[in-house]
């Protein structure tokens, strides 16, 4: 029997490595759309796909450009089509609205009306977000919870989780959303797992220095990268398409987060945290924690990493970053 045929927008990023790590293992043929500048630059910016590069088909493309989704799409016929791609980093969607707007909407909008017109038979999955609930009426956040979202990146994310139900129910596709909690890996540096850890590794290595902080009362439903995208294949195995919240059930402040990480590394964090009010949110999700029951039920999907299980292997990773040097 010929491989299934998956195509991944954002295979370069954190959740698009993970899972084609995932379908490889289950044998598919993977395809993945990055920009153009990282098929020219593929040291720096395919770092995390890089031990994949033989197995993987990679088209070059962009959310900005339709006729780059619908190319690549008539091109690699997927069967299934993981839409992962996204400027995802929230603060930065305080600063620059209109790109992150014009990117999240209308990349989704693209990717949709591609798959509608060029394989319809295609399963879609948008990656929704808990930053969707923001400022949430209730907790836990379920399926049914309101969407009260605090930024522009949230924002758009309501619009993609929108687009893709609408186009479930107008135009008959097999789309589903995840809606997916806060999940962490040796990511980003921008994101506060990874700021944290990254400086924990720092300071134990003797190289000093004070990690600056914004609000440390947050709360965040944390867990671990690799569990969250074999949620991702799961709905796409269902006969039915439908939308999923994807969490761990547990909430931390970041407070939490950087307490265990530095002592996890012998530390104080008292002795190397400075808050910087330049670091606030203008408009701040204080608390996130996932109602993950309908995954568990329908899906058999659970998390399998602890809280601290997370934050001590991210440490331990940086620590061996650090090491290395
Ligand atoms: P990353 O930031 O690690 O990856 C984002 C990917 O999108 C990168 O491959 C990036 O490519 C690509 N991308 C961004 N802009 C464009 C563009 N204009 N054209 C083409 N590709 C683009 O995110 P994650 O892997 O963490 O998240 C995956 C998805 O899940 C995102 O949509 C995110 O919003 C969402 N999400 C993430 C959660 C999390 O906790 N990680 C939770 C809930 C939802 P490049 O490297 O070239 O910029
Ligand atoms: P988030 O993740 O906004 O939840 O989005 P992030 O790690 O950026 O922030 C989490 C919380 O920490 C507080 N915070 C800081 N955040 C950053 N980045 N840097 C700091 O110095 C800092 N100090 C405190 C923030 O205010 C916030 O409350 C992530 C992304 O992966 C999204 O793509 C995804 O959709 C959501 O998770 C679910």
């Amino acid at each position: 029997m010929a491989p299934r045929r998956a195509l991944i927008t954002g295979i370069s990023g954190q959740d698009g490595s993970y899972l084609a790590e995932l379908l490889l293992s289950k044998g598919y043929e993977v395809h993945g759309i990055v920009r153009r500048v990282a098929i020219e630059d593929p040291e720096h910016r395919l770092g995390r796909i890089q031990h994949l590069l033989e197995r993987i088909v990679l088209h070059a493309g962009s959310l900005e450009s339709y006729a780059s989704m619908h190319a690549v799409v008539r091109q690699s016929q997927p069967q299934e089509c993981y839409h992962l791609a996204a400027q995802s980093f929230v603060s930065y969607s305080f600063e620059d609205e209109f790109s992150t707007l014009n990117t999240n909407i209308n990349g989704t909008h693209y990717l949709l009306s591609a798959l509608k017109s060029e394989a319809p038979e295609c399963r879609f999955y948008f990656a929704a977000s808990s930053e969707m609930f923001g400022r949430a009426e209730e907790t836990p956040q379920h399926e049914r919870t309101r969407f009260h979202p605090r930024s522009a990146y949230g924002i758009s994310k309501v619009a993609g989780y929108e687009l893709t139900r609408n186009y479930r129910e107008a135009h008959r596709l097999h789309a589903s959303s995840g809606i997916l909690f806060n999940h962490e890996s040796p990511r980003g540096f921008e994101f506060v797992s990874r700021k944290i850890t990254a400086a924990v590794a720092r300071i134990a290595a003797g190289r000093g220095g004070k990690l600056k902080l914004g609000n440390m009362e947050a709360r965040r439903d944390w867990g671990y990268a690799p569990e969250y995208v074999e949620a991702m294949w799961m709905m796409l195995q269902q006969p039915v398409a439908d939308d999923y919240v994807v969490a761990s059930g547990e909430t931390h402040s970041v407070c939490e987060f950087a307490e265990l990480a530095f002592s996890h590394a012998g530390l104080d964090w008292r002795e190397h945290v400075e808050i910087d009010p330049v670091l606030y949110r203008p408009a701040e999700v204080e608390l996130l924690l996932g109602d993950f029951s309908k995954a568990r039920r329908t899906l058999g999907w659970k998390p399998g990493t602890s809280f601290e299980g997370l934050v001590r292997s991210m440490v331990d990773a940086d620590l061996a970053l650090a090491r290395a040097r």
